[in-house]
């Protein structure tokens, strides 16, 4: 029986692994003019996910002479978590949890509360939040930040594989049941134990939105229990703990979720996927980021973005310290996913940046340049936003999604 279990895991291993190379690409199945909002939206970013690896098979080919460090052939695959077997997502999981175990690396003068590797990521981020949330580097940062972490994952704790991405349109009417959240021990841990909440309030109070059937500790699967030692700075849950008085204040607490169909039912639909892919809002990318970054006062339209956050809820409404629960990595990746579909569709504007250098232009620093650091303390060298534009750049990325 176990010899048996042992086969079937291996097999759909392989099975993965091999359908996530790209080795061909047959322009005859995408139509991206077939899209329309009544469309289911997985079937919809599966349409646009064959269209970005045609235009990337394609490229691949007029570029290969020159292109030498990266091409389709040697990129990395993130793949959706969905589609990696047991022994993949349990080989992700210890990473996450060596991560967790090794000390911190940071200068305590920069990350006085951090106490392990894994805190080290949730320090720059709560340092640089001001820097790098609706501004120019927002795209680029987090996607240096992300791919950081992976490298943190392969190289300090021997991970084999790539980042995963949670695929938000699959399961938005009960996120509880997503392979991503449903506690068991190949998912990165359940909902929030019931806690009993008035809600959230995102975008500084100006959104409510009511509270699903968790709201404590997370109550299942690997990451059960788990304790953040930063924060809270600026939750949305009503409920949390009171915001610490410094960055740098000690206060180990549990992670709370409080897995939300209200939000993911509401705005992870094929109309949001595909304005933002190839409607209105993907035109320049200063409409693109906006509208990741949603429109409030437009009936509370909160963007992709915000939207993942406040699905998962708890810990990860709070715009410095999310980072404290592991599944901020499965949701960037998923904006990155997103990120980098929409570059390859729209090369014309693909590496350009918008936007100003602090969060609400406070303080006035001014616009956002392709030459701006893109500053990620001891988890990788300062690199300019224009090097983290490409996937395929090889400077230093080298990666698609499948
Ligand atoms: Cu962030």
């Amino acid at each position: 029986m176990a010899l048996q279990r042992w086969l079937v895991a291996s097999l759909a291993c392989f099975h993965a692994a091999a359908l996530s190379i790209p080795r061909s690409c047959n322009d005859s199945t995408v139509d991206l003019t077939k899209l329309d909002a009544s469309m289911d939206s997985i079937e919809a970013l599966s349409v646009l996910q064959q269209a970005t690896m045609r235009n990337l098979y394609l490229e691949d080919q007029r570029s290969m002479p020159q292109r030498s460090t990266c091409s389709l052939t040697n990129a990395a695959v993130r793949r959706d978590w969905e589609h990696m077997c047991p022994r993949e997502r349990k080989e992700f999981i210890q990473a996450v949890q060596c991560l967790r175990a090794k000390p911190s690396i940071a200068d305590p003068d920069f990350a006085r509360a951090a106490r392990t590797r894994y805190d080290d990521f949730t320090a720059v981020h709560v340092n640089l939040t001001n820097f790098v949330h609706a501004t120019g580097s927002f795209l680029t940062w987090h996607r240096y930040f992300i791919w950081s972490f992976e490298k943190a994952l392969r190289d300090e704790c021997g991970y084999p594989g790539y980042l995963p991405y949670w695929n938000w349109f699959s399961h938005a009417d009960d996120p509880r049941s997503s392979p991503v959240f449903d506690g068991s021990d190949t998912s990165i841990g359940g909902d929030g134990a019931y806690f009993p909440h008035n809600g959230s309030a995102a975008f500084f109070g100006s959104v409510p939105l009511p509270p699903a059937n968790g709201g404590g500790c997370i109550a299942s699967g690997p990451f059960k229990d788990i304790q953040a030692t930063m924060g809270p700075i600026a939750a949305g849950m009503f409920g949390m703990e009171p915001p610490v008085a410094s960055f740098h204040e000690y206060n180990p607490r549990c992670i709370r979720r409080d897995l939300n169909h209200h939000v993911s039912s509401r705005f992870f639909t094929t109309a949001n996927l595909l304005n933002l892919t190839i409607g209105d809002a993907s035109k320049t990318v200063k409409s693109f980021q906006d509208e990741f970054n949603g429109r409030p006062q437009d009936n509370g339209f909160m963007g992709l973005h915000s939207a993942g956050h406040y699905t998962i809820n708890g810990e990860n409404t709070d715009f410095y310290t999310s980072v404290n629960d592991p599944s901020f990595f499965f949701h960037h990746a998923m904006i990155d996913k997103i990120f980098w579909m929409w570059q390859v569709l729209h090369p014309a504007e693909s590496r350009e940046v918008a936007g100003t250098l602090t969060l609400r232009n406070e303080p006035p620093l001014g616009n956002a340049t392709i030459y701006d650091p893109l500053i990620m303390g001891v988890n990788a060298p300062t690199r300019m936003i224009h090097e983290l534009m490409g996937t395929m750049d090889g400077t230093p990325l080298c990666y698609i999604y499948a």
